[in-house]
């Protein structure tokens, strides 16, 4: 619980910086921490970039001079005590690529366990299907999103699928395999036998041997409920990359999202990877 651990909303900023460091740039973001190639973080260098993330996450392309005259180092980094956790009391602990990344991890996974008890309102540490169908259509691809909510909506008509209710286990399945698959896409379809369909049986196998990653029956009865459009019973390529694309289209209006992956928006990670190049 590395959030509440650390504070509450009105240092959201400072997550909100470290969490648009995508897990797949973890080493590359610690490289560029690490100003003088020490092969640690002391305190100065965090501060001196994340001070220039946030201004720069902040401002945004329209103002990106923010830049260059500068972030003022020490002044206002509301941090909620991750300065104190990474660097000791003293401040004189240098940070280590470990503590780092899973602290990173740690942050990443507390996203999926708020967004999971925003749906688990009664806290019965479950949700209904229908609601985890609407929150994998939240970061489906925005392209498809009135098609794919319709598919979630009549997921109610299904005399099966509308009493499943879903674990944090499952939903974190989910949020895991999304996670890693982008990259992973084409070694996936390889478990398809007819021209790289995907049945259910596939699916599965894919996730468990690709990824690591278990999903129950009942995940993939959801899934496909939700994205095999075409009702084939396979989840072609197209089909499938909807549902790992995020979203795109209201990129530039962030605070609309509301609810706590409105936090990971795409653009703050692709300004930390134009960043990093
Ligand atoms: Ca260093
Ligand atoms: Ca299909």
């Amino acid at each position: 619980m590395v959030i509440y651990a650390f504070g509450g909303y009105g240092r959201y900023i400072f997550f909100v910086t470290l969490l648009s460091i995508p897990e797949s740039s973890f080493s590359a973001a610690f490289k560029m921490f690490d100003v003088d190639l020490s092969g640690e973080i002391d305190k100065e260098e965090f501060k001196k970039v994340m001070a220039l993330m946030r201004s720069y996450n902040r401002q945004g392309a329209a103002h990106r001079h923010g830049l260059r005259t500068g972030f003022k180092v020490g002044q206002s980094v509301e941090n909620g005590g991750v300065v104190e956790y990474f660097f000791g009391n003293d401040g004189n602990e240098p940070l280590h690529f470990d503590k780092f990344t899973s602290f990173l991890k740690e942050l990443h996974e507390e996203i999926i366990r708020l967004e999971f008890s925003h749906y688990d309102v009664k806290s019965t540490n479950t949700i209904p299907a229908k609601d985890f169908a609407l929150s994998m259509v939240a970061s489906a691809d925005m392209n498809h999103i009135s098609k794919l909510l319709d598919r979630a909506d009549t997921l109610e008509n299904d005399p099966y699928l509308k009493h499943l209710r879903i674990t944090f286990e499952e939903f974190k399945a989910f949020a895991d395999l999304r996670r890693r698959l982008e990259s992973l896409t084409m070694a996936i379809f390889a478990y398809g036998q007819v021209n790289g369909l995907l049945t259910k049986q596939d699916l599965k196998r894919a996730a468990q041997h690709v990824c690591g990653v278990e999903l129950t029956d009942r995940v993939v009865d959801i899934i496909f409920h939700v994205f095999d459009m075409n009702n084939d019973g396979h989840l072609s390529s197209e089909e499938f990359l909807r549902a790992l694309q995020r979203r795109e289209a209201d990129i530039h209006q962030p605070a609309a999202r509301g609810g706590p992956m409105g936090w990971l928006n795409p653009k703050n990670r692709s300004s930390l990877l134009q960043m990093l190049r």
